[in-house]
């Protein structure tokens, strides 16, 4: 659909009063649209949605079944990344033959001349983003992070809306959710850091949250690009079915189009061209292999969108990971502490994990996603010394990983932190990686990351005495 198609209606319904539905009430309203928000859970009353409710929009907020009754109303439908496809509503309106349309793809629709790298992944796709904004940036172009990390994208295209906008190139952060239902969304530049197991209790099962990511290149052209991963066999199968010239990243071995790791040096290629040093591992300041790969799938991008090779270097050795991201919070009496909060799923955990030699007193848990904890058992035992587990899928963690590893069962983040910090000895580290959403406990993951941040630097200066 055309942007001037999907905006010839009157009466929108937007579903999901979130962050997403907010914006895009805010977008249609600022274009003299009617609009109902409809959503199932969220509380009506919510000091957010006040402005909406004055500037006109109608609330419409309970269970699915009254909502979908209210479709008649309306001639259109924006969908909120958090509401999954087979929503009762969505189907209707479908059934009804009205337009539905992602809350991303209105913002797609609604670039102007901007120019969109598009990032997705299991994990890193955040790290990315931000480090690909930044390089931009850096780069002298005019730039701006958006999507799943945090600023929607119908709220970017309006805070850029002028002439600003033709000039900005847009990092956007895609989620499988957002991926699920584009439709002509192409970027320019498109990125896939890597497909492993997640949010399986939505998709179903990894073919359908592998064909949700595909959809990021489904519609690019030959005269776009695609960066993958050359290391992981999913995202070889996405590029060999994409139209779109294919650049890559190894940490195993060399490619031709693309950035690879030499020993301690990023190399970058361009077709037709030698290889030329980018920067040594030990000059990036982010922790981890896998922060060397995201490092290389930024740059490929930045490269393409015109960013010269010196600035790209000079930032990655500037740049720090995003908070909750393998985020050094401190050391004391020896102990290293890291809060890893994002590592939301068991591919983040491992990753993790694999960044130090072994030393690691793990806090992990939370609500799980249907994951298949035994299949990391062998990642973990090497290099875990004991296990400190929370939340909702503490004895399902338990029982996958306890004939192997020694397991704590603490409950709470706080208990974990205490019983971890009382066992942790010189030269150790605690890493909270939890492996699972946080909504068990927590109202995200950052909310979790923050609190655990709090905790440790709130820990007395000699804090428990260690069993010698
Ligand atoms: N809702 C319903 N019915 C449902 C499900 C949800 O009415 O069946 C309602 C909820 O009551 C809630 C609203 O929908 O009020 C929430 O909508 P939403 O989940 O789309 O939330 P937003 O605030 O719009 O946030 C979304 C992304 N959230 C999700 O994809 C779950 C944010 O990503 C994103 O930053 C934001 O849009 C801006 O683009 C968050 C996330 O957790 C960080 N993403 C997942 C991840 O990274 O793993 C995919």
């Amino acid at each position: 659909m055309t942007t001037p198609a999907f905006l010839q209606y009157e009466h929108y319904a937007v579903l999901g009063a979130g962050a997403s539905g907010r914006s895009t009430s805010r977008l249609l309203l600022d274009r003299g649209k009617r609009v109902t928000l409809f959503d199932d859970y969220a509380d009506p009353a919510a000091g957010n949605l006040q402005p909406l409710r004055e500037r006109g929009a109608a609330l419409q907020f309970g269970p699915p079944q009254t909502t979908a009754a209210a479709l008649a109303q309306v001639q259109a439908c924006v969908v909120s990344p958090g509401i999954p496809i087979d929503h009762p509503f969505i189907a209707e309106a479908r059934r009804r033959g009205k337009a539905v349309l992602a809350e991303i793809e209105l913002g797609w629709l609604l670039r102007g001349g901007a120019r969109v790298a598009a990032i997705t992944g299991t994990n890193g796709k955040t790290t990315v983003t931000m480090l690909l904004q930044r390089l931009l940036e850096e780069g002298g172009l005019d730039s701006i992070a958006a999507g799943n990390i945090g600023l929607p994208m119908t709220e970017a295209v309006t805070a850029r809306a002028g002439e600003a906008l033709a000039r900005t190139i847009f990092a956007v952060e895609i989620s499988s959710f957002q991926l699920e239902t584009t439709d002509a969304f192409a970027p320019e530049v498109a990125v896939i850091l890597n497909v492993t197991p997640d949010h399986l209790d939505r998709h179903g099962s990894m073919e359908a949250y592998t064909r949700a990511k595909a959809r990021i290149t489904g519609r690019q052209r030959a005269d776009h690009v695609l960066v993958v991963n050359q290391d992981d066999a999913a995202c070889l199968a996405i590029a060999a079915a994409s139209r779109a010239r294919i650049r890559r990243f190894s940490l195993e071995r060399p490619v031709q189009d693309g950035a690879w790791l030499d020993g301690e040096l990023i190399m970058i290629i361009e077709p037709g061209q030698r290889p030329r040093r980018l920067i040594a591992i030990d000059e990036l300041k982010m922790v981890g292999l896998h922060n060397v790969a995201n490092a290389m799938a930024a740059a490929c991008a930045a490269q393409v969108l015109g960013v010269g090779r010196e600035a790209i270097a000079a930032t990655l050795a500037a740049f720090r990971s995003a908070p909750h991201r393998m985020e050094i919070v401190a050391t004391r009496d020896g102990v290293t502490y890291i809060n890893d909060s994002k590592a939301t799923n068991l591919d983040a955990m491992v990753q993790a994990v694999s960044s130090f030699e072994g030393g690691i007193h793990l806090i992990a848990g939370g609500r799980d996603k249907a994951s298949p904890f035994d299949t990391i058992t062998h990642h973990l035992e090497r290099r875990v010394r004991r296990l400190y587990l929370i939340g909702e899928a503490a004895a399902d963690m338990e029982q996958a990983w306890g004939e192997r590893i020694e397991c704590r069962q603490c409950g709470t983040l706080a208990n974990a932190l205490s019983e971890a910090t009382a066992a942790a000895a010189d030269g150790e580290i605690i890493l909270l990686s939890p492996g699972c959403a946080s909504f068990d406990q927590f109202q995200s993951y950052a909310d979790r990351g923050r609190q655990f941040v709090e905790w440790v630097n709130a820990l007395p200066p000699n804090p428990v005495p260690r069993p010698s």
